[in-house]
């Protein structure tokens, strides 16, 4: 292990004084501090198998150095990844990017690390060296029954891989769709994906789940046969009870109302997963938090209002994943950002008093309820997100130890300059 707990009493040590200042200045604010802490230790994030290189775009990619080459290093990198901040206790991997080998040396690996293993993902927007037919026009949708198939076979065999490390659920995220009008036949296309999400449903195991992701559009420009909530829905609808719904939050159309989008699938008790991360203008992938955090804490409100309002565990009761891409920043540094943003804004959600909010609603009173929505959000609560982090033995500024203590050097150091992480 490059970091030691020794490591991390010192530099936490050090923080101390500062820590407990700013701590106990907003803590004694707070009607209920230690009801907010108790969740943040038990909320986890999963990272992805594929953001820990340097992702780049069709225009060119600029490594960094250090990348994990292999299945293994990047549960190194999770693992130290969780040391630093004890609330990324799990992977989520890209089939047939991470094939695990040998599962059970896998397995024991991650349990080292004190990971699990969360959604597996499978791949048919990519052809691969080996594959005998091509996914150019499609996967699940395909007008050729026996594409289809194929398509069908790789999901099951990322469940079996999946069994084996102990996951229990899958998201499949399709590329599928056109590029230009009159290249497909939108109902045919629909009816086809179904019936093979229907084959791949029926080789589910009892206990998982199914997630259904959708995307606007990329990499096809014209339609894309699950390009929104809509259609999501009537997959997982049609599906059955172990079919949700998946929301990335940059796969909508600008301006979306991603919170109401949430609100409306919990309510309909099919809102299966997450993929966090932030954008501009499309599917940018960026640092959760870095362009629309007000955004971001709505859509935990609703998430949090949402979650209680059916008895959820919010720990437990949704795949939480971040789906980012690095193309600058070094991608441990920009993981450490993505998963304090997401703690922040459950933390700012946590701090919202639905009873109050409620008792605004219900007298119109729209000056009200937003001044109980910004004040929470305006309420600095990073003190307490750190405090929940030196409670489960993390790191007060896991950013700020991750450059103390040089790791990116000493990943170079241990992987060479040119080694390259597998994904996107
Ligand atoms: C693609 O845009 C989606 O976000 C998927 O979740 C995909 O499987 C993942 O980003 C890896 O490419
Ligand atoms: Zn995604
Ligand atoms: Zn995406
Ligand atoms: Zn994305």
């Amino acid at each position: 292990m490059i970091l030691n707990k020794a490591q991390i009493d010192a530099h936490n040590e050090k923080r101390l004084a500062q820590h407990k200042r700013a701590f106990d200045f907003v803590s004694g604010e707070l009607p209920d501090a230690e009801a907010i802490i108790r969740k943040l230790v038990d909320f986890q994030v999963a990272i992805p198998s594929w953001a820990l290189g340097s992702g780049g775009t069709r225009f060119g990619r600029f490594s960094g150095g250090g990348e994990p080459s292999t299945l293994e290093e990047k549960i190194e990198d999770i693992g130290l990844l969780h040391q630093l901040n004890r609330s990324s206790g799990a992977v989520s991997l890209h089939i047939p990017w991470d094939i695990p080998k040998d599962a059970q040396a896998i397995k024991n690996l991650a349990t080292d690390f004190d990971l699990k293993f969360d959604a597996m993902n499978s791949n048919t927007f990519q052809d691969q060296k080996d594959q005998k037919l091509s996914y150019k026009f499609g996967s699940m949708q395909h007008v050729d029954k026996a594409v289809r198939q194929q398509a069908i076979d790789h999901n099951i065999e990322v469940i079996k891989y999946g069994e084996e490390l102990g996951s229990n659920s899958l998201t499949v995220w399709l590329s599928d769709g056109s590029c230009f009008p009159g290249q497909l036949n939108f109902r045919n296309a629909f009816n086809n994906t179904l019936e093979s999400l229907q084959a791949v449903y029926a080789a589910l195991p009892e206990d998982w789940k199914v997630f259904v992701e959708y995307k606007a559009f990329e990499p096809n420009f014209y339609s894309t046969t699950v390009g929104d909530w809509g259609q999501s829905l009537l997959y997982a609808s049609k599906l059955g009870d172990k079919a949700y719904t998946l929301v990335d939050l940059g796969h909508h159309l600008p301006n979306a109302n991603i919170e109401q989008i949430v609100a409306l699938l919990l309510n309909e008790k099919k809102l299966g997963g997450f993929h966090f991360n932030d954008s501009k203008y499309g599917d940018d992938d960026l640092t959760v938090g870095s362009i629309k955090p007000y955004q971001l804490f709505l859509i935990f409100k609703e998430l949090v209002e949402g979650m209680d309002a059916r008895g959820m565990n919010h720990a437990t009761d949704l795949g939480w994943m971040i789906d980012a891409s690095h193309n600058v920043k070094d991608p441990l540094e920009d993981l450490l950002q993505s998963v304090e943003a997401i703690m922040l804004a459950y933390a700012q959600a946590l701090l919202v008093d639905s009873k109050v909010l409620s008792d605004a609603q219900l007298n119109n009173d729209v000056a009200g309820a937003q001044e109980i929505l910004q004040s929470a959000y305006r309420t600095d609560l990073r003190s307490l997100v750190a405090e929940a982090r030196l409670r489960s033995g993390a790191a007060l500024q896991p950013l700020q130890l991750f450059r103390e203590e040089k790791i990116r050097q000493q990943l170079i150091g241990k992987r060479g300059t040119n080694s390259i992480a597998t994904g996107l």
